[in-house]
């Protein structure tokens, strides 16, 4: 094998797969990489010997697929995200390799627990939520079905935070993900590119006597690539992560040097090295900072300067861009890669404006995922226009293109005009992002059947009559890879026994085992898959955290960012009114069903009402767990710092998937889509792709509850009162009179009066007015559980019906809908 690799730029074959090579390989590492012997290695020594092994398996793949790429031509997806939340990567790389067994069967031989060393890895929290997830998912897909695609984004020194709790307060800590050494990263210096940033434009004459704009930065940084595999799923493909690391340039270096301030000098190389420091932690809600912008511009202008100069070949005609590339931008995060665009055709490579805009236009387009008004970001003109200045002109002369066709349209429009212009006049003049992302791409889409319809007849209502045909819908899914076979492997074999592995990569075919749901035999193997996946998460929390599930309970789950429209506030007075009701005497604990309540949440570090609730539970939590009268019945439990990791152990044990949003709210969610397919049953909104789930497995086996969204706008249009719910509702007003008394804050009634009186008060989300519509859901819950035959049927045909929320599914969508370009597979 070794005469093989010297004679060719690239190894030819993969290192041997026997268990003896596998030691072989991985002492070698152990020796020559980490510079240990077996008997002195630590833990982490040995995780990053393994990673490396289990890396260099990829290795020759990996080189294969970018030899294809370059050698076919094809059309590529670059994905631009400045988020992905991506999960522990050991596990999946083992995975795609199919290499399990003999990694494991190896390390025994030696003496080390594979699962000992898969404990070891920190994850990349490089994301918030839904969105860095979706786009994991997304590539994790793509790699799998063989589609050429580069993940292009940010590579954060520190991620998500880390959260703790202290007296049940969140307290953020750094997430220093890198420490410990990250074996799953190839940086490469050498092909770091230069980008600019602040000064002002200039008009100049060009040599062929034409009036140009050009740019005049007064400063720049490098972005460094480091490079990730992403494995398919044993299909000997690997595509490319490439993740942006900001540097200080040597032109920067040298201005200040020859200041003669050394020290002051190398202090102040860190202001180019921030704008990769840190992930900002607020989902949802962006908070308009310079730095954030910095951290947009900058990695999507290293993308697209990468993409030109370096994926495509060098006598490229750029006029043929479009056949080449589709840039999707993940929400409007990465939007000023259009101007960015238009200013390398037209600025540098001096194209006339509508031949550049054409070109531009083919190549992007633009996913939305949000219907909340405060998630739509928008850049101050001020702002902009001091951080990138040629590309505000820019903007302004597509803006004013724009206007002046959509003004021939509807002549005399004014307030047409006025609600489609790209720059907003008020409350400050700035930039709406969301606008010239649809104006600039080629097709809009939304992310669940109503956040689309919705999107279309209230965020962007006047480009959807515009331009009908550019707005689509795909659902999201979830990549089956990690979130079932990974994630629940008793539950895979079960399926895998049943049907074949064929799901895996077909997730359509889980429909095979809807029959499977009246087998008694069947239904008993699939509850000792959920007790063992229960007893799994009980060992973890404990090992984790130290806390003690009691044994067979519902496992009752809400995990998600913390967030108003979320309702987590609408979970917690359901837990109050449960214990207010049987520490009054009103209801018998032994008559309903023993209930484990979940929750896992972080809370954007300045965000006070979510971290008040987050406050809330663990006191709420507190007294529950304390109180003999409840004892058994009721247990809350929030371990800390949910994130991809927890979610895998999590999700698999749960009987009840918490999806209780708002109408007209959340986008999607994805977490839903995880929690049917590992067979809990949903208690629900008609909210995001909560609808498709329910259609899909059908009404009998979830459980919705709530006004559905155009009562919402009704109810809000017509003035909401959430005081008049809680004047008329007993049970209501007996939760929130029991949290307002102090009860949850040994007595301090002000701890927890904040979100008391804005329920009271204000309650945007109507929490109050879905009240009562959750506890009767709930209700049936507790008697549907009794039938233990029944709910397990249930369970099984959740699983066997949500094929359809596979990320691969949603991959195929893009690729017919939006993308228009066939998979390349490359053989
Ligand atoms: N989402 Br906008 C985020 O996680 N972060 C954001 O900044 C924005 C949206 C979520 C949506 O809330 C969720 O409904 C959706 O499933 C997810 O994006 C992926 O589309």
């Amino acid at each position: 094998m070794t005469e093989n690799r010297a004679n060719s730029t690239a190894p030819a074959t993969a290192p041997q797969h026997s268990v003896e090579g596998f030691v072989k390989e991985f002492l070698r590492e152990l020796h020559y990489g980490q510079g240990v012997t077996l008997e002195r290695a630590s833990v982490n020594d040995q995780y990053l010997a393994l990673a490396r092994t289990v890396r260099e398996y990829l290795m020759a793949r990996w080189l294969e697929t970018v030899r294809r790429q370059r050698d076919a031509q094809a059309k590529s997806v670059a994905y631009l995200s400045a988020e992905y939340l991506l999960g522990r990567q050991l596990d999946n790389a083992l995975l795609a390799t199919d290499l399990s067994e003999i990694v494991e069967e190896g390390l025994a031989s030696l003496g080390i627990e594979l699962g000992t060393l898969r404990e070891q890895e920190v994850e990349p929290g490089l994301g918030n939520g839904g969105l860095g997830r979706l786009a994991a998912c997304f590539i994790d897909s793509l790699a799998t079905m063989s589609v050429p695609c580069i993940g292009y984004g940010i590579r954060y020194e520190y991620g998500i935070f880390r959260q703790t709790f202290v007296d049940g307060f969140q307290v953020e800590k750094a997430d220093s993900w890198l420490t410990l050494g990250a074996p799953w990263e190839f940086p490469h210096p050498e092909a770091a590119v230069t980008v600019h940033f602040g000064g002002s434009t200039e008009r100049y004459t060009d040599d062929d006597g034409v009036e140009r704009s050009r740019w005049v930065p007064t400063w720049d940084v490098r972005g460094v690539p480091y490079n990730y595999m992403v494995p398919g799923y044993q299909n000997g493909r690997v595509n490319t992560l490439r993740l942006w690391s900001a540097q200080a340039t040597e032109a920067f270096d040298l201005a200040i040097f020859n200041s003669g301030e050394y020290v002051e000098a190398v202090r102040s190389q860190t202001f180019a090295e921030n704008i990769s420091k840190v992930l900002y932690p607020e989902d949802s809600t962006p908070q308009g900072k310079e730095l954030r912008l910095q951290q947009q511009y900058f990695f999507v202008a290293c993308s697209i300067r990468d993409f030109v100069e370096n994926v495509l070949p060098a006598d490229f005609d750029l006029h043929n861009l479009p056949e080449r590339i589709i840039f999707q931008l993940n929400d409007t995060h990465p939007v000023i890669a259009v101007p960015e665009l238009m200013r390398i055709l037209v600025d540098e490579k001096k194209w006339d404006w509508d031949e550049a805009w054409a070109v531009t236009q083919k190549c992007f387009a633009y996913t939305c995922h949000t219907l909340l008004p405060e998630a739509l970001e928008v850049w101050p003109v001020a702002l902009l226009g001091k951080l990138l200045p040629r590309h505000l002109e820019i903007i302004y002369r597509i803006n004013d293109d724009f206007l002046a066709e959509v003004a021939q349209r509807y002549p005399g429009d004014e307030l047409r005009l006025r609600r489609m212009s790209i720059i907003a006049e008020h409350p400050e003049r700035s930039v709406r992002m969301a606008f010239l992302a649809t104006i600039a791409g080629s097709k809009v889409n939304g992310v669940a059947e109503l956040h689309s319809q919705l999107l279309r007849d209230k965020v962007l209502p006047d480009f959807s009559e515009y331009w009908p045909d550019k707005f689509t819908n795909v659902t999201n899914g979830v990549t089956p890879r990690r979130f079932v076979r990974l994630a629940n492997p008793a539950l895979s074999d079960l399926i895998t026994d049943a049907i074949g592995p064929g799901w895996i990569t077909d997730l359509g075919r889980l429909r095979e085992m809807e029959p499977l749901a009246d087998d008694q035999e069947f239904r008993e193997k699939f509850r000792a898959v959920k007790a063992h996946n229960k007893h799994r998460l009980s060992a973890l929390l404990q090992r984790r955290d130290g806390i003690t599930l009691p044994g067979d309970a519902m496992l009752d789950v809400m995990v998600k960012r913390l967030h108003e429209y979320k309702r987590q506030t609408l979970k917690v007075l359901h837990i109050v009114s449960l214990y207010e009701r049987i520490v009054s005497g009103e209801l018998d604990p032994t008559t309903i069903p023993p209930r484990v309540f979940a929750f896992g949440a972080k809370a954007a570090p300045g965000y006070k009402m979510a971290k008040q609730t987050i406050a809330l539970i663990n006191h709420v939590g507190r007294v529950v767990n304390a109180d003999p009268r409840v004892k058994g019945a009721l247990t809350v439990v929030f371990p800390p710092n949910y994130n991809v990791t927890l979610a895998e152990t999590l999700i698999p044990a749960a009987d009840l998937s918490e999806q209780i949003s708002l109408a007209g709210k959340e986008a999607s969610g994805t977490g839903n889509m995880k929690f049917a397919l590992n067979g809990a049953l949903t208690i629900g909104t008609d909210d995001g792709a909560n609808v498709e789930i329910r259609e899909l497995v059908g009404d009998e086996n979830f459980f919705l509850f709530g006004l559905v969204e155009p009562e919402v706008d009704a109810l809000v249009t017509a003035g909401y009162r959430p005081a008049e719910f809680y004047e008329e509702n007993a049970t209501l007003r007996r939760a929130i009179d029991l949290i307002a008394s102090g009860a949850f804050a040994g007595g301090d009634r002000t701890v927890f009066e904040p979100i008391v009186s804005n329920l009271l008060h204000e309650d945007r989300f109507l929490v109050l007015a879905d009240f009562q519509a959750y506890l009767d859901a709930q209700d049936r819950v507790d008697e549907a559980y009794r039938d233990t035959e029944a709910w397990t049927r249930s369970a099984i045909l959740n699983v066997a019906r949500s094929g359809f929320f596979s990320s691969d599914r949603a991959m195929w969508d893009y690729i017919d809908r939006i993308w228009h370009s066939r998979p390349v597979v490359s053989r």
